[in-house]
């Protein structure tokens, strides 16, 4: 059973030994309608001023792909592998990952103070910024993530990712809401992701051990809650074969005391440094 939490004023007790049980937190109305309103805007202003390159980049087939390697300091578009010739807006898988630095709107809605707050309540040491996305799961089309670890996709050592996951939309398991296993964050990390030889990108499997469907649960969320993830919290997503979108947008944030690997997919020029809250 889910136990979902209200956001608004410093976590209670109950809600972190929730999320130090189960790996992840519901936080409801954690986003105004307002802000929901403007960031949903600025996609669609992002998107309309996008220029559809010649080849469409699926998410999901960036193995080696310079595109993919190189937007972490980017505001960058991929698309839904089954898009066909749909129109841009309904074509993308998402936008990304570094929207929190080089957007004004999501700059203002990430660099809050209610962020600031909830990671301090988290214990994250030092929080810096790492990647932003917006993820569209487009209705009829919206392809399914597999079970994954954060900790897999972003490293640090000591490990330090977490994620916070926004509903723009209501997330419902008729149009593929995160599903997460309670309590998987206590065991071991399954793949590691990253740059191997000649920075190609790489999977590498750490133990075998696969993510059964049977333990998840789903985690409904209305428009506007923010899902916490732990870093090691098993989860994924089915797809969206509903006519009903389910747009979100995520920010994954490490401990800028940590070191962080240069064999990382994600890494940041000299120039533009990982910032706090
Ligand atoms: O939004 C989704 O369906 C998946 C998001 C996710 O796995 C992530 O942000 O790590």
């Amino acid at each position: 059973m889910v136990t979902r939490f209200k956001a608004g004023g410093p976590l209670g007790a109950d809600a972190r030994g929730f999320y130090d049980e189960h790996g992840f937190l519901i936080l409801d109305g954690f986003a105004s309608a307002a802000e929901r309103s403007a960031l949903l805007d600025r996609i669609d202003a992002l998107v309309d001023g996008f220029e559809t390159p010649h080849s469409r980049t699926v998410f999901g087939e960036h193995a080696g792909d310079r595109y993919f390697l190189e937007s972490g300091d980017k505001v960058r578009f991929f698309f839904e592998q089954d898009a066909g010739g749909r129109p841009l807006r309904q074509a993308l898988n998402k936008i990304g990952h570094a929207l929190h630095d080089l957007d004004p709107v999501f700059d203002t809605f990430f660099h809050s103070g209610r962020f600031r707050q909830l990671a301090r309540d988290l214990r994250l040491n030092a929080p810096r910024l790492l990647q932003s996305m917006v993820i569209f799961k487009q209705p009829g089309i919206g392809g399914a993530v597999n079970w994954h670890q954060d900790a897999t996709f972003l490293r640090t050592e000591p490990e330090s990712v977490t994620g916070f996951w926004i509903a723009l939309e209501d997330a419902t398991l008729e149009n593929g809401c995160l599903q997460a296993i309670p309590g998987g964050h206590r065991g071991p990390l399954r793949q590691w992701f990253g740059r191997g030889e000649a920075a190609m990108l790489e999977t590498r499997t750490l133990d075998d051990r696969p993510f059964e469907d049977a333990d998840a649960t789903p985690l409904e969320a209305e428009a506007g809650a923010l899902i916490v993830l732990h870093g090691r919290a098993p989860h994924m997503s089915r797809r969206n074969l509903s006519a009903k979108s389910r747009c979100a947008v995520t920010l994954h944030v490490i401990d800028g005391e940590a070191a962080y690997p240069a064999d990382n997919w994600l890494q940041r020029p000299a120039d533009m440094p990982l910032r706090g809250f």
